[in-house]
């Protein structure tokens, strides 16, 4: 009997860990479908570097996911003056022309949420949290 108990559980848990691979292959294969991924800072934050000159977002207006309960770095660099504001969580951050502005906070709501140049109404990206 103790024996048996020992094999369900070492079962148990060898499902649990399969399941937890299938998550973690499924993150990471969503991740890679044209979407820009974040940096690690060696703080554990996720770090998204976006550019806007020239009237247009480098590389596109991109989807970037990112793992939900973590805390993001969002640095937007502006050859204009504007304001970045993050829909959802309601955040947002002045820029000069010419500099760069940081939003940090803990990506505490799942969801999709626009990150926009507020005063042109010009979008920056998208925040896929999850
Ligand atoms: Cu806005």
């Amino acid at each position: 009997m103790t024996t048996r108990r020992l094999r369900d559980g070492r079962a148990g848990a060898l499902l649990v860990a399969l399941a937890a691979t299938v998550l973690t292959v499924t993150g990471c294969s969503g991740g890679q479908a044209g979407a820009v991924t974040p940096t690690v800072t060696v703080e554990g934050a996720q770090r998204v570097e976006l550019r806007y000159a020239g009237g247009v977002v480098e590389g596109g207006v991109a989807r970037i996911a990112i793992p939900a309960g973590s805390t993001v770095e969002l640095v937007v660099a502006s050859d204009v003056a504007d304001e970045v504001h993050l829909h959802g969580y309601d955040r947002s951050s002045f820029v000069t022309a010419g500099a760069t502005t940081t939003l940090r906070f803990v990506a505490d709501l799942p969801g999709v949420f626009e990150v926009e140049l507020e005063q042109r109404g010009h979008p920056l990206a998208q925040l896929e949290v999850s």
